[in-house]
């Protein structure tokens, strides 16, 4: 009774998988699917080797899709949804527990034409396990949230074409590997004005490993503390 109950469960998460659909730049909405690298479908990544990790399927060309102007200290929100519809559904579905990170990655020339490969990877945000005992994580607040959440783009980020990685591990079958489930929505902008800073960068996929305690963890057993994989957070 107990398998049969958890197989349903898992059969139920496996139909409310997720992905990016809209990005907004300091308020605005830009449009369903606009500015985005889509995916073939709401399946997670779970091979943290793959290119996959770096935009999603099919995510290694921006060919056909547009790239967004966004001035350098704008502030861009990111929103989710399981299907192509805003209302009448929870936005990422809310058994999927786990952290919110944005990554940029400065292109050598168009952010159409980059791959994300090697390392050019930032990370300006990151939000995890927010309070143990109630065992809330960033993906509560994303799905309270209609399936938003923001960051301000580091004024002092180099003008040019980029790509803004959002990504979303969920972690509710991730005691084992592979479990964890990467969500990853990759947007094209062009950042204008900006400063000269030369932020650390990491390599997606490379830096994170199926050993990482953000990776492979039982978030069931009275978990106290998450470190989410990739490092720390460059703040500008
Ligand atoms: C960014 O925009 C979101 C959505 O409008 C808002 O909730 C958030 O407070 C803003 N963040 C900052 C730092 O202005
Ligand atoms: C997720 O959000 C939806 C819509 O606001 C809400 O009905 C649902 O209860 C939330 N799920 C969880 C687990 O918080
Ligand atoms: C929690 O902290 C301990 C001690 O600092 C560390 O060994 C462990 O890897 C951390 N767990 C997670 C999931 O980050
Ligand atoms: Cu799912």
């Amino acid at each position: 009774m107990k398998l049969a109950l958890s197989i349903l469960a898992s059969a139920a998460l496996a139909n409310a998988h997720f992905t990016m659909q809209y990005i907004w730049v300091n308020g605005v909405d830009q449009g369903l699917n606009t500015n985005i690298r889509i995916p073939p479908n709401n399946n997670p990544v779970t091979d943290v080797t793959s290119t996959d990790l770096t935009c999603n399927v099919n995510g290694l060309s921006g060919s056909g899709v547009s790239t967004v102007s966004i001035p350098a200290g704008a502030n861009i929100t990111f929103e989710w949804h399981q299907h192509a519809q805003r209302t009448g559904e929870d936005p990422i579905s809310g058994g999927h527990k786990g952290a919110v990170q944005v990554y940029v990655a400065k292109a050598p020339s168009t952010a159409a034409s980059f791959d994300g490969q090697g390392a050019v990877w930032t990370k300006i945000y990151s939000s995890g396990l927010l309070n143990p005992s109630t065992e809330q994580w960033a993906t509560d607040v994303v799905n309270a949230t209609q399936g938003k959440h923001s960051v301000v783009i580091p004024a002092s980020l180099p003008a040019g074409d980029y790509l803004l990685r959002a990504e979303i591990i969920a972690l509710h079958v991730a005691s084992s590997y592979p479990g964890a489930q990467f969500y990853i929505g990759c947007a094209q902008a062009t950042i204008t004005g900006g400063g000269s800073a030369s932020p650390t960068k990491i390599s997606l996929p490379g830096a994170y490993k199926s050993t990482d305690p953000g990776i492979t963890v039982n978030i069931y057993n009275n978990l106290q503390n998450y470190t989410a994989p990739g490092g720390a957070v460059w703040s500008g």
